[in-house]
């Protein structure tokens, strides 16, 4: 994988370079892009402060960013919050509006703000919006309130916003350690880190069987499946065990291994949620049929496997050089778009290089 899709976010501490981003105006803009878990994250075990059960690992994209401005209002009597233009309400806006409490209780400060989120990856359809949301705000906000952050305080403060945005903090394949304990321990212990990748160039094939927003929201299907499944703990145990095997196939570039590792856990995880009371079925027939033709590919030896979130979306890890063929047969399959992602770069600040 090149070097500069595993490089660290821009962090907030070159702000000083950069002061049309910087606290001194209370003004910020970041981008981050979303991740795909090949070892999945799925249950908290503190809703709060939102640390896992299990560690799990990703990979950045290089598509679909989001992009964020946060800028302090001392004059408003309230946070102004827009997604993609529209005044967000409800359950969205209050997010935000935690999350920028958050960041304000860290900074010591109390002004309010205006914060314009803008994506350009289909909302709440399993793509990850939330991941390159929260990364997003965090970087944003925490360089407006003045905030001085490493990326591992980045990547803990984006996990509060939504567990897997603590992974889009960083480019390329990242691990988000679970740690142990509750409190104050169990948040230090529990940010995302950059892992180390040999000789692999990899690409990620998004069959997009489906954009539309998904019927039941990740957070409570997750809290659903913890709460009533009764093969969530064994799904818990064979993912701590897939993360060793995920890291040592990653470390000598064996994308069989790893493309193996990630199906099983997917598969596995949606197992638990097909279990649980009332059952969570994000697969649709569409699904299905991409993954036959995800294996109608390996049986003509083009290596390709496959992976799903909390939607029916279909992702397929696969050697960059068979990005092309594989689109071609995972869009036939499901008769849908299919779109190449590449490993992507962590979140960062608004430079003012950028278009
Ligand atoms: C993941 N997903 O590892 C898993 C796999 C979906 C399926 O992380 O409740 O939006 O905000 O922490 O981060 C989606 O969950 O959930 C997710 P919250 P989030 O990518």
């Amino acid at each position: 994988m090149p070097a500069d899709h595993r490089s660290e976010p821009v962090g907030l501490r070159e702000r000083g370079h950069h002061a049309a981003t910087g606290s001194t105006t209370g003004a910020a803009t970041a981008f981050a892009q979303p991740n795909i878990a090949l070892v999945k994250y799925w249950g908290k075990r503190d809703e709060r402060l939102v640390l896992p059960h299990s560690s799990s690992l990703s990979l950045t994209l290089d598509i679909f960013p989001t992009t964020t401005t946060v800028r302090l209002d001392p004059a408003a009597g309230t946070d102004a919050v827009t997604l993609g233009g529209e005044p967000a309400a409800g359950e969205p806006r209050r997010r935000v509006v935690a999350f920028l409490d958050l960041v304000r209780d860290l900074a010591g400060r109390t002004e309010p703000a205006v914060v314009d989120t803008r994506n350009t990856v289909p909302t709440g359809a399993g793509l990850a919006s939330s991941a390159s949301g929260f990364a997003a705000l965090a970087v944003a906000s925490a360089a407006a309130y003045g905030l001085d952050l490493d990326a591992t305080a980045l990547s803990r403060l984006a996990r509060r916003g939504s567990g897997s945005a603590a992974r889009s903090i960083l480019g390329g394949f990242a691990v988000w350690h679970a740690g142990e304990g509750t409190g104050a321990a169990g948040d230090l212990a529990s940010y995302a880190e950059p892992v180390p990748v040999s000789g692999l160039d990899p690409a990620l094939v998004i069959a997009l069987v489906d954009a539309g927003p998904k019927a039941v929201s990740s957070r409570a299907a997750m809290r659903r499946t913890v709460d009533t499944s009764p093969l969530y703990r064994a799904w818990a145990d064979s993912s701590g065990a897939d993360l060793p095997d995920m890291l040592a196939a990653l470390r000598r570039g064996d994308l069989d291994a790893v493309g193996e590792i990630a199906e099983r856990n997917a598969l596995g995880m949606h197992a638990t949620m097909l279990a649980a009371r009332p059952a969570v079925r994000y697969l649709s027939p569409a699904t299905l049929e991409v993954l036959d033709g995800v294996l109608q590919l390996r049986r003509d030896g083009v290596p390709a496997y496959a992976t799903m979130d909390a939607g029916p979306n279909v992702k397929v890890l696969c050697h960059r050089t068979d990005a092309g063929r594989v689109a071609e047969v995972v869009g036939a399959a499901g008769r849908c778009p299919a779109v190449v992602a590449r490993p992507g770069p962590g979140a960062r600040l608004w430079t003012g290089d950028e278009p």
